[in-house]
């Protein structure tokens, strides 16, 4: 499929750099480079994969800047399309001008996420994978990466592939059945492939908590009386003195929120002002907010101190919600209650195990060299094409070779067959301009 228009865009980021890139791609790209570029050779007679030395032109014939032209014939380039890359010195300047002429000699400005679009149409890359460079793009983790690296290798793609392969066995076998109804089939065409796949979608579902996590992070709420150690436990989890620490009961009074890596999520740790009756205005406009960021947070770090009487403090958060710490464990423990999970943040007692617990709580235990599921898209589709294998398990023969199809419908929409425009725009408007 031949697109007629050629897009434009500064690739790297915006602001000065010590390199900047245009990139250009579609049916006029060493055309516009032709006219745009001046050195020993001319871009579209050069073979693809080359670098050429030279000067870009204003329409005067003036000298924008000196660069490298890298030129990519398609269909052995990014989009599939011919495709140039100007680098020059990346300048805000430099680069703005290059954008403009390009333009003028006939490129239209790119959307957001266009040259991965051309790629996905022209069958360089499938769904999964086109969604794995923007999850790579936005990976601010050691572990999103790993992921986004995962699947654009096309791990999904080709778990998905190996299942549809199965479901097709036990699809031709049914219908050999139907066929010939005298011959029988064996139980290991019809049922073991549709109970394995049915075993890998479970097992892969499991995977779709750790992927949003991995991807998107957490946001995760100290609450607690005054005085429980929530500021003390914040900036030991960090390891610098983010937030103010006094033994005087109610010294945080609004929250601060504080970023930091976690267990291989992003995660935004909210200390919050200490929860009492008070006739304090500001300071019960602080416990409002902590109250209701408990409500919202991703999870509750419920705070109380080991070493005074217990004064227990309940929040409206759900269990599956929550992780209670008993804190100041080394000043002793004068009560005992085996929900809570003892730390010091003045030794760092209890904080690996802490770590752990957060990391069992937010991640599961899917393991780190296998693909997770990383979006709401791959998690329905998913659902739906489990539910059809189920389907497929408990009905008759006839009805049974139907639910397959209908599954086989979903795997294959998970790699981008047979999906709306629309679909595919809301993957795509996420995207950087100039990927
Ligand atoms: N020995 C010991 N002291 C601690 C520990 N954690 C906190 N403290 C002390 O307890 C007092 C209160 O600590 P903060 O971290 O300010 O407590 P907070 O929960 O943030 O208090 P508010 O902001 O008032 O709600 C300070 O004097 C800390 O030094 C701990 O693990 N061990
Ligand atoms: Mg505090």
């Amino acid at each position: 499929m031949i697109r007629a228009d050629t897009i434009v865009a500064i690739s790297t980021a915006q602001g000065e750099g010590a390199i900047g890139i245009v990139r250009l791609s579609g049916p006029r790209a060493l055309d516009i480079a032709d006219q745009i570029f001046a050195g020993k050779r001319v871009p579209s007679r050069t073979r693809g994969g080359r670098f050429l030395y030279g000067r870009f032109l204003d329409r005067a014939g003036e000298t924008i800047d000196e660069g490298i032209l890298l030129v990519f014939k398609g269909p052995n380039s990014y989009t599939g399309e011919d495709v140039v890359e100007l680098q020059t010195h990346g300048s805000v300047s430099v680069l703005g001008t290059l954008l403009s002429r390009c333009v003028e000699l006939g490129a239209r400005l790119a959307q957001p996420g266009e040259f991965t679009l051309r790629a996905f149409l022209e069958g360089r890359m499938d769904l999964n994978q086109a969604e794995a460079v923007n999850a790579l793009i936005h990976a601010q983790t050691d572990t999103a990466r790993r992921q986004a690296t995962l699947g654009l290798q096309g791990a999904l793609s080709q778990r998905m592939d190996d299942m549809a392969f199965k479901l097709v066995r036990t699809m031709s076998a049914i219908q050999a059945m139907l066929d010939y109804p005298e011959e029988g089939v064996p139980e290991e065409d019809r049922i073991t492939p549709l109970l394995e796949v049915q075993t890998e979608l479970q097992h892969l579902l499991d995977t779709a908590k750790a992927g949003k996590m991995a991807q998107q992070g957490a946001r995760l709420a100290l609450l607690g009386r005054p005085n429980a150690g929530k500021s003390s436990l914040l900036n030991a989890l960090l390891g610098y003195e983010r937030s103010i620490v006094t033994p005087i009961a109610g010294t945080t009074r609004d929250y601060l929120e504080a970023h930091m890596e976690l267990v291989g999520v992003p995660i935004t740790l909210i200390d919050t002002a200490g929860v009492r009756e008070t006739e304090d205005v500001i300071e019960a406009a602080g416990v409002e907010r902590a109250l209701k960021l408990g409500e919202n947070a991703d999870l509750v770090l419920l705070l109380e101190d080991a070493s005074q009487p217990r004064e227990d403090l309940e929040v409206a958060v759900p269990e599956e919600r929550l992780i209670r710490l008993q804190t100041k464990i080394d000043l002793g423990q004068v009560w005992h209650d085996n929900r809570y999970q003892p730390v010091s943040a003045v030794t760092g007692a209890g904080l690996p195990e802490l770590r752990e617990r957060l990391r069992e709580t937010l991640l599961g235990d899917p393991s780190r060299n296998e693909v997770w599921l990383s979006s709401e898209r791959q998690v329905q589709a998913v659902t739906f094409a489990l539910e059809h294998v189920q389907n497929a398990l408990s009905l008759p023969d006839e009805l049974a070779s139907y639910e397959i199809e209908l599954a086989l419908g979903y795997l294959a929409e998970l790699s981008g067959k047979n999906v709306s425009e629309e679909v595919i725009d809301q993957i795509f408007r996420n995207f950087c301009v100039g990927k």
